[in-house]
């Protein structure tokens, strides 16, 4: 009586450890498979052929947005580093407009509290300038 009693309880045990299982070598490698089908693609394709959006960064690094101010005619930080994916926002907080202007891109002109985006995809040091202003210069250190 006690002893089938016990047997019972050590399938059931059982049951629930064996779903238990199924439930995490099963369905979580499933859900964890796409990070790793997205870098597949980073590899084989060059990024340019994704929306910068998706972009995925090197290794598992989130991509982020650093913030540069433009103010008293100075960039800050005039020198920043970001990984390949990341976005740089320039923000202008002076009283005169400015225009950041890079080889493959010049932002539109810059009033006050304007702000441009620029989303960098491959590694390489990127000097900047304003346009209106060419002694205001910057540069962005892209990692690949
Ligand atoms: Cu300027």
């Amino acid at each position: 009586m006690n002893k089938s009693l016990l047997i019972g309880i050590i399938i059931l045990l059982a049951l629930i450890l064996i779903i238990g299982l199924v439930y995490y070598f099963v369905l979580m490698p499933a859900k964890y498979s796409v990070p790793v089908d997205t870098s597949a693609v980073n590899l084989n394709s060059p990024a340019s052929s994704l929306p910068s959006s998706q972009v995925p960064s090197a290794g598992t690094t989130a991509v982020k947005t650093v913030n540069v101010t433009i103010a008293n005619f100075v960039f800050t930080p005039a020198n920043i580093s970001i990984n390949a994916g990341d976005t740089v926002k320039w923000t202008n907080d002076d009283q005169v407009p400015h225009q950041i202007s890079m080889l493959g891109f010049t932002s539109q002109i810059l009033n006050t509290g304007d702000s441009y985006s620029y989303t960098f995809t491959t590694g390489g040091i990127f000097d900047y300038k304003c346009n209106i202003h060419p002694s205001m210069t910057g540069n962005v250190n892209v990692k690949p």
